[in-house]
């Protein structure tokens, strides 16, 4: 099902459903969760695995919400989780099935973070599906942080990724549609935006982070937006918390909005309040925020978590004790009648 039918449909009936065994809760503003930490008799804070991504993307969480809850490290969960969205053929933003860009070649973007602070990211790669994966391989086995286009995809091979045509028929047959009039006007919330950025917070109190993408669709080629940009797309202090942006990349690393809100937290801010401070100033910086979508996800060392988006229509998967959440986001403004 298309994901904006899912979200009318959702929207409409507001009733749970079950895939395999995670329960979907009902969809919630993520204002109306119980944002409590819990703590044991004792008063020390008891630690819950959670997975959180953005946008809604069940399957993703409840993988990696079952691996923590397994005792899986937050950084495995995370990684596992986000190639859920990259090998899934339906997601045209993320992996295998993306959009490509206007020479109609499918280049991904992705980073990762560990608790430890070390990062990796890989940017304008073509071939590999599991790029957050790779993005892991960078940091793991290289004295480098970051590798792009060739040098990313060979990187890839020795590492024994699979060599895989990430453009599908589909996607090609609405790239050459395109072509006809190269007519380039993102649609907010829907066509260009579904990058999977995920938060793990494991048993042991730890968290990770992961951001994949194809980026904008028909995007100009070498193009890379926020995702695979540490402190843009995606930041995590072990010590504090973490946070993923999604939407229009370019005003993201503007105002290095990821990095941002964990620095909000640091000085005491929810992770509802930073994601919202850092959504303010974008508003008020002076680009036309009425033109495009931004969201942010953000969780604390307590599981806490926040969101917040310009337009109406984001939400956020936020998993715990068993339970996949669709947290629909508080936001600026209404979406522009043309949706
Ligand atoms: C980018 N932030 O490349 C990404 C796009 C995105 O959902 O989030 N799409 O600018």
């Amino acid at each position: 099902m298309k994901r904006r039918s899912f979200i009318q449909r959702t929207a409409i009936t507001g009733v749970g459903m079950a895939t395999g065994a995670t329960l979907i809760g009902c969809q919630q503003k993520q204002g109306e969760q119980q944002q409590i930490a819990p703590k044991s008799a004792e008063g020390r804070p008891i630690i819950i695995p959670t997975a959180i991504c953005t946008w809604r993307f069940p399957e993703a969480t409840a993988k990696a919400g079952a691996l923590l809850s397994q005792g899986a490290n937050a950084l495995d969960a995370v990684i596992e989780g986000v190639a859920v969205e990259e090998a899934n053929l339906d997601n045209t933003t993320v992996g295998i099935g993306a959009t490509p860009d206007r020479d109609g070649a499918v280049t991904l973007d992705a980073c990762v973070m560990a608790p430890n602070g070390d990062c990796g990211a890989v940017m304008a790669v073509e071939n590999i599906v599991h790029v957050a994966a790779l993005a892991r391989k960078v940091m793991e086995e290289t004295p480098h942080v970051i590798l792009v286009g060739h040098g990313a995809e060979k990187f890839a091979y020795a590492q024994g990724f699979p060599k895989e045509d990430l453009l599908t028929e589909t996607e090609q047959q609405k790239w050459e549609q395109w072509k006809k009039t190269s007519n380039y006007q993102p649609v907010i919330n829907i066509e260009n935006h579904d990058t999977i950025g995920m938060l793990t917070l494991d048993k042991d109190g730890d968290i990770a982070g992961a951001c994949t993408t194809s980026g904008l669709g028909y995007k100009m080629k070498g193009r890379v937006g926020d995702s695979p940009i540490i402190g843009a797309g995606l930041f995590i202090d072990n010590e504090i918390g973490g946070a993923v942006a999604t939407g229009l990349g370019e005003e993201v690393i503007k105002t290095v909005g990821s990095f941002l809100i964990v620095e909000l937290m640091r000085q005491g801010k929810s992770p509802q309040e930073a994601c919202e401070e850092a959504i303010a100033r974008i508003v008020k910086s002076p680009s036309d925020h009425t033109q495009f979508q931004i969201a942010y996800i953000a969780m604390n060392k307590s599981g806490q978590t926040g969101s917040y988006s310009i337009h109406q229509g984001f939400s956020m998967m936020k998993y715990q004790n068993s339970i996949n959440n669709d947290l629909l986001s508080d936001y600026v403004l209404p979406l522009p009648e043309k949706n």
